[in-house]
């Protein structure tokens, strides 16, 4: 129910862009042979759908009637600026705009100060945040969203190894 998914993104206009989207849910699509590889680097990246456990029961259930999806780029993900992209779909697939998604990264270990981001609509439920990994290794990225009828959700993806630079 969590499959991690390819998505060929044609918002994104660079090869090593379009490599990056990753999905925590949604429907399933074959990745094509020109994305196997990168299958292989998402697993690296060990996004988890963790955070489906830790959710209160109400946000579990808006959260699974909208399709969420997630990627940063350029990869691989380097201490410095990167930017998160978000796609943001009700059940039958349309476009969820207007909706607020501060994009939070805290970084696996304490004490460092979290990073925070609030990410601007690109497209019809597209939206798009840069955000400041501020040194390399394990990075949990959260996403507070509050959609345009005030429906909240929280959506995280853990991205691992983000290297020094
Ligand atoms: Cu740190």
């Amino acid at each position: 129910m969590h499959g991690i998914r390819l998505v060929d993104d044609p918002t994104l206009s660079t090869g090593a862009l379009k490599m990056s989207w990753l999905s925590l849910r949604g429907r399933r699509r074959a990745a094509s042979r020109h994305f196997r590889a990168l299958a292989l680097a998402a697993a690296t990246l060990a996004l988890s759908a963790s955070a489906c456990h830790r959710r209160a029961d109400s946000a579990r259930a808006i959260s699974r009637a909208i399709s969420f999806e997630a990627s940063i780029a350029p990869q691989p993900v380097r201490a410095g600026d990167e930017t998160v992209s978000i796609r943001l779909a009700d059940a039958s697939g349309h476009p969820l705009s207007r909706a607020r998604i501060q994009v939070e990264g805290d970084m696996s270990h304490p004490g460092m100060a979290p990073v925070f981001s609030d990410a601007a609509e690109t497209a019809p439920g597209s939206y798009r945040a840069p955000l400041a990994f501020t040194m390399g290794g394990d990075w949990v990225v959260l996403f507070h969203i509050t959609l345009a009828d005030g429906r909240k959700i929280e959506e995280q993806i853990d991205v691992k190894g983000v290297e020094s630079r």
